[in-house]
């Protein structure tokens, strides 16, 4: 029996029960008044419609985090409970783990994408930035209305990760489609999973070819993993899964985390005024805006025991919904959180998670929002939407298909 239509659980007594569907489209299209709703009814709340306990404030979400040993991520960090359903693809080592075993893949991810190593990359990626803005903006000089999606927030990252990882240029496309997929596979199994998998086998196919050593360029990320099997940190069985996670989480979060600050510039010109006014704002503003449009907005934990939160009784062997997006907008944590603000001090926010699964690869995906972000500033003068743009559902990721836009050059 699958997700949606499991009888739920009975509700119980001392939490309050809502019957909002943080999968359907109407949320989706526009969380946040719901988001209000769930932070509002209580520290914890359950979902009727899935019979799941949700956390929506910036406490409780940091909470569940922090208690890795209670909220366990090994029986899936989507609704699907792993010891109840089969995992819709062989469990990630490192993101549906617990310690120990998490442990060992985290250190060798944390290894290749630590500080010291991606300022390594900075000029490549700053160049690459550079030189993706003055392509849109020439084509903006030149009249055109341009899409901020279709040529630099879908681009840019499909550029620069890959060929960081060590990937060949052939098929990238497929990494779109991939994200999609897994992203979707988090929620229900609702029409949206329906459709992102109904293209499941080729793309499957395509990224676990591209796990193999010998797809990998020598000295990439992905190359990396397997020195670190032959140095027998992990078992050469393990190294194409890390891969398999580089390719998993590393382009459709970091795409849709460039759309939501592109989108968030243009409707706050007196914002984006100030980042063109001091480019050195630029890694402030991209943290505010995954703050303010967290591009991940939920992951799930599952409880090992009995746990009482902040007062709430939950029962061993539970789903808790965490709603990071919603976290991040808890006025109990942020003055004015509705406010998009690039001279705030974002750092805490849920948009990269928190504690031992906290992103991994978030020291490149800053070095992307920082480079970009930058860019922009020194070559655009103003940027404004140009019609209102499309968004793209999906039951975990916030993203954009397409965004109209009208850039004056600087
Ligand atoms: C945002 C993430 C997301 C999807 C997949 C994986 C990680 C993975 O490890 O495969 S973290």
């Amino acid at each position: 029996m699958d997700s949606v239509t499991q009888p739920a659980a009975a509700a119980p007594a001392d939490v309050p029960a809502l019957d909002i569907d943080p999968f359907s489209a109407a949320f989706l299209t526009d969380p946040y008044p719901d988001h209000e709703r769930l932070r509002e009814a209580g520290p914890v709340t359950w979902l009727s419609r899935y019979g799941i306990y949700a956390v929506a404030r910036h406490a409780e979400v940091r909470a569940v985090f922090a208690d890795h040993a209670t909220f366990v991520s090994s029986a899936g960090v989507g609704l699907a409970n792993f010891h109840k359903e089969t995992p819709f693809r062989p469990k990630s080592l490192i993101l549906e783990a617990d310690p120990p075993d998490h442990t060992r893949a985290r250190t060798v991810l944390a290894r290749i994408l630590s500080p010291r190593v991606v300022t390594g990359l900075r000029e490549t990626f700053a160049a690459e930035a550079e030189a993706m803005v003055g392509r849109m903006v020439a084509r903006a000089a030149a009249g055109a209305v341009v899409d901020g999606i279709k040529e630099l927030a879908e681009p840019y990252p499909l550029k620069v990760f890959p060929d960081a990882v060590g990937l060949e240029a052939e098929g990238r496309e497929n990494l779109l489609l991939y994200g999609d997929m897994i992203f979707n596979a988090f929620g229900p199994r609702n029409e949206l999973f329906a459709r992102a998998a109904a293209k499941v086998q080729p793309v499957t196919a395509w990224i676990m070819q591209h796990c193999a050593r010998d797809h990998l360029r020598p000295g990439g990320f992905g190359d990396l993993i397997y020195r670190a099997a032959d140095a027998g940190e992990i078992s050469v069985a393990e190294a194409p899964m890390l891969v398999r996670s580089f390719l998993s989480a590393g382009v459709d979060t970091t795409v849709n985390g460039l759309g939501n600050a592109l989108l968030c510039l243009a409707n706050h010109p007196a914002e984006y005024a100030k980042l063109r006014a001091d480019p050195g704002l630029a890694r402030q503003a991209f943290d505010e805006a995954t703050r303010f449009e967290a591009a991940v907005q939920t992951f799930f934990r599952t409880t090992s025991r009995d746990v009482e939160l902040a007062g709430a009784r939950i029962p061993a062997g539970s789903k808790i919904l965490m709603l990071l997006a919603a976290a991040n907008r808890d006025h109990r944590q942020w003055p004015d959180p509705a406010r998009f603000d690039i001279g705030r001090r974002a750092t805490g926010h849920m948009g990269f998670g928190s504690g031992i699964h906290a992103c991994v690869g978030q020291v490149v995906a800053r070095l992307e929002g920082e480079v970009v972000l930058a860019a922009l500033a020194r070559q655009v003068a103003t940027i404004e939407p140009a019609g209102e743009p499309t968004r793209r559902l999906n039951n975990t990721i916030r993203a954009i298909a397409s965004m109209p836009l009208r850039l004056t050059p600087a």
